[in-house]
């Protein structure tokens, strides 16, 4: 493919020379798989590049240098680009989807983030113990008989997870035949809001999607109904103790905290957490064992780690992050797919970004992370998996913007620690208890809706 440009002053920023009038690149993107098209697209362009999606220009980003600079926070700001833009009729101003200006961002920061301390996470390992518990009672009571399918398990495991320890709200995942009804319309709100983004940017489009938008209207007045009965039985529960992130909204509005929020944003928070807080976590989890189980030399050293820092018991709290070689696997695993994959950033005021491409103000980007995460820096051998490349002194020698899979400076995300040591444990007690094989004839697949996941991946698991 050769390379046409689009002059915007200094240096022209590289874009697809097949540019269709009116249908912008729409014959290069595949339509379900935008994100990896992208990648690939750039792998000829170069580290900064346009393309044209239905109307929507985007310029895409992955070189360290020009990373670091929209990084930067007293030049750049959260943009939300259009897939997350899309679920704000889901979230409205959640901490994700908010704008950085809307006062109920940095409320709800400080509010929350004392249920992202050290002592918070100290706080919900036993429930995270107990979800992960109960995935291996699945696992027991079925794996014999059939392989199990990776991605739909963590996904229970990882709502279940948020539900209990930020909500003290059972899912009962492990417990059911079908999905949850919130998590089916959840999910369903998910992809509807994905599949309408780029049709309603034209009117022909917003017609069309107008029955699909009405039967959207009902899934999310079912969510709402559901979240806002959490919250009614809690503030009717004559019970106390309970410290989640339910009752440090709730607290604030009982003490007339200046940083309250009113039950509506608290409902925002809820969903927000329950969108933001699963689907990645279980991605990550579902790459990892992948590379697992595709790595047997990692595998067994991960797994020796394992039995040497756990010693076959149930592990305390200081045991997870004890596991370093395991925290190196999930730290390459979201290197090769961080599972939210992009993140928009805006101009404050008009600059030039790497002393060459002028931005005006609000001009945005789009951090291409699969593509920053397999930048030169990287080495040349960056599709290959190696978890020592998360090796302290590795770490070091690499640019400081060159690993971004949890986004950027104060809008970066607020569960890091949270789906760390969730991850860490999960695959832990995985290994611990099983031995995992693959199909050898899988040939790994990424399916893309507002985060990455491997598609159709199983894993044979038995009882070591
Ligand atoms: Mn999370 C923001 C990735 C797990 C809650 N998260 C972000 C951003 C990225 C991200 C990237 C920044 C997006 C942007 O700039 O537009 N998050 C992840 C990944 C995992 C993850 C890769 C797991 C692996 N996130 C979690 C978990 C929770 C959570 C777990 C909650 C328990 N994330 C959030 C919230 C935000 C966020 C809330 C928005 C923070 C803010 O803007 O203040």
């Amino acid at each position: 493919m050769s390379a046409a440009t689009t002059s915007v002053g200094a240096v022209d920023i590289p874009r697809p020379a097949w540019r269709v009038p009116v249908l912008g690149d729409v014959l290069g993107i595949s339509i379900s798989r935008p994100l990896q098209n992208s990648v690939r697209i750039g792998r000829d362009l170069g580290p900064i590049f346009e393309r044209t999606v239905l109307g929507n220009r985007f310029v895409f980003v992955s070189d360290p240098g020009l990373v670091a600079e929209l990084s930067d926070d007293s030049r750049f700001g959260k943009h939300l680009a259009p897939g997350v833009k899309a679920l704000r009729g889901l979230a409205g101003d959640g901490l994700f989807t908010a704008y950085d200006h809307e006062p109920n961002w940095a409320r709800a920061h400080n509010l929350l983030a004392p249920g992202f301390t050290q002592t918070a996470m100290r706080s919900y390992h036993g429930t995270m113990l107990d979800v992960a518990g109960e995935l291996v009672d699945h696992w027991d009571a079925r794996s014999r008989s059939s392989p199990v399918d990776v991605s739909a398990d963590m996904t229970k495991l990882t709502l279940e997870t948020i539900g209990r320890t930020g909500f003290s709200y059972s899912f009962d995942s492990f417990r059911r035949e079908q999905q949850h009804p919130f998590v089916q319309a959840m999910v369903g709100t998910l992809s509807h809001s994905q599949r309408t983004t780029f049709v309603k940017s034209t009117a022909v489009g917003r017609f069309l999607a107008r029955r699909a938008d009405q039967r959207d209207e009902q899934r999310k007045a079912y969510l709402n109904e559901v979240v806002d009965e959490v919250i009614r039985t809690r503030r009717d529960s004559t019970e106390s103790g309970t410290e989640d992130l339910l009752e440090l909204m709730l607290r604030a509005t009982r003490e007339n905290d200046p940083d309250r929020i009113d039950e509506l944003n608290i409902r925002n928070q809820i969903i927000t957490f329950l969108v933001a807080g699963h689907e990645t976590t279980s991605g990550a989890l579902s790459f990892a064992l992948y590379y697992l189980s595709r790595h047997p030399r990692v595998l067994a050293r991960a797994r020796a780690e394992v039995d040497s820092v756990w010693d076959g018991r149930e592990p305390t709290f200081e045991k997870i992050a004890k596991l370093r070689y395991v925290r190196r696997v999930l730290d390459e695993s979201l290197r090769l797919w961080p599972t939210a994959p992009g993140y928009g950033r805006a101009a404050r005021e008009d600059t030039v970004l790497g002393g060459r491409y002028p931005m005006k103000k609000g001009d945005w980007m789009l951090v291409l992370i699969p593509a920053l995460h397999r930048d030169r820096v990287w080495g040349d051998d960056a599709e290959t998996f190696d978890p020592d490349r998360f090796l302290p002194a590795r770490i070091k020698s690499r640019p400081a913007h060159a690993y971004k899979p949890f986004g950027t400076g104060e809008r970066a995300c607020i569960g890091r620690q949270f789906a760390i040591h969730e991850a860490v444990l999960v695959l832990g007690t995985i290994l611990q208890k099983y031995t995992v094989e693959a199909d050898p004839d899988y040939r790994l697949t990424v399916s893309e809706r507002l985060t990455l996941m491997p598609e159709g991946f199983t894993l044979n698991v038995r009882r070591r």
